[in-house]
């Protein structure tokens, strides 16, 4: 048996800017897809899930796999599948056993950690290899085949991970993987909101609705003919390019404007204030990043405001909804002296209440995927 791991990932900051041609700046999870598998001399993908909620898969690969009806985990499995068939050409199929140290929609990116996973394993099993960087992208891509219009962060934090760091990632001009280290003497607290963001039913159309939104508002005259927000950036300052929208958009398409532009600068100067380990820097643009998701981006969710208020008041140098949004969880950051006590009232003002244990962790940034 061989055995392919991806991470999931929790991203720091720069929220719904991968798409727009802007940075983020995610790290890899200590928790994980975990696939077993050998390699089948036809074309079948047979899987088992250890998680009895999910029953098993089994199809053929090629050129065009039909969907499995509904948010089945193993169209992820179909997306890898067909997005490596057109890619590398004929692949014969694997077989195995699927687990997950990943809670499943908890804005933690356990569906692109499905996708690198399958396609690691398949193209193990079949002695091929795609550069690093081109495989991201075509993840990235072939990801779409879940009808959920994606930028490319979670499949390239997946695959590049890089233990002790942050990535800062790049997708303009081109992809490019910067890790940051985090210091020490920081801690990364995750808190999931315990209502799933099932990207494959609700909430992709209204994740598919921003990324039209962001689009709409650079045709109107925003964008000054720019292509994405990296080209409108690359000529004008932030706020110039706010003052030229304002006049020209709605109020909505305006809000989401800012949120895109705003944040693109954020992550920014996230970077320097990881890179001169300014805590309460950082903290504070994690803030700023969860108010303009709220407001203008439209994104939270009361329970993820809550969880965002509880952390900041128990002492977190800030806190913001992480991932797409719509449930999920919360990143916040701390120092490791006070780190105890946001987990505590976490587990106090949030979990207990809602009678169950804390789901709440501190997250270790840690290396990307591996096929052994
Ligand atoms: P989540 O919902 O956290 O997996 C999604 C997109 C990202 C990015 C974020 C918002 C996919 C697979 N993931 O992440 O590319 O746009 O939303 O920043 O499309």
């Amino acid at each position: 048996m061989r055995v392919a791991r991806a991470p999931g990932r929790v991203n720091l900051i720069g929220e719904h800017t991968d798409y727009n041609g802007l940075p983020v700046l995610p790290m890899a999870l200590d928790r994980e897809i975990v696939l077993r598998f050998q390699p089948r001399a036809d074309r079948r993908v047979i899987l088992r899930n250890t998680d009895s909620r999910f029953s098993s898969i089994d199809f053929e690969l090629g050129e065009e796999i039909a969907p499995e009806a509904g948010g089945a985990w193993g169209n992820y499995v179909r997306a890898a599948g067909q997005a490596l068939w057109r890619e590398v050409g004929k692949l014969q199929g694997i077989e195995g056993e699927v687990s997950s140290t990943l809670p499943v929609a908890s804005g933690l990116s356990s569906s692109s950690a499905m996708v690198v996973a399958t396609a690691i394993a398949l193209l193990d099993a079949n002695e091929r290899s795609v550069p690093l960087e081109r495989l991201m992208d075509l993840l990235a891509r072939g990801e779409r085949y879940v009808g959920l219009q994606g930028g490319g962060m979670d499949q390239a934090i997946s695959l590049g991970g890089v233990a002790g760091s942050a990535l800062r990632i790049d997708f303009r001009p081109s992809l490019r993987l910067t890790p940051v280290a985090v210091p020490d003497s920081w801690r990364v607290i995750v808190a999931p909101s315990l209502v799933e963001a099932r990207k494959s039913a609700g909430a992709k159309d209204a994740y598919n609705a921003r990324v039209l939104e962001c689009r709409d508002a650079l045709a109107q005259g925003a964008g000054r003919g720019a292509r994405d927000y990296y080209d409108l950036l690359s000529q004008v300052a932030v706020s110039q390019a706010l003052a030229r929208a304002r006049p020209l958009l709605d109020d909505v398409l305006f809000r989401r404007f800012r949120h895109v532009v705003t944040e693109g600068a954020r992550v920014d100067a996230a970077v320097d204030a990881l890179r001169s380990a300014d805590l309460v820097a950082f903290g504070a643009l994690l803030s700023a990043s969860h108010t303009s998701l709220r407001d203008d981006y439209e994104v939270s969710s009361k329970e993820l405001d809550e969880l965002v208020t509880i952390a900041e008041e128990a002492g977190a140098a800030g806190a913001r909804l992480t991932g797409a949004g719509f449930g999920g969880s919360i990143v916040a950051v701390a120092s490791a002296d006070s780190s105890d006590a946001v987990l505590r009232a976490l587990e106090d003002h949030y979990y207990s209440r809602r009678g169950g244990e804390s789901a709440a962790f501190i997250a270790l940034p840690s290396a990307g995927a591996t096929v052994s």
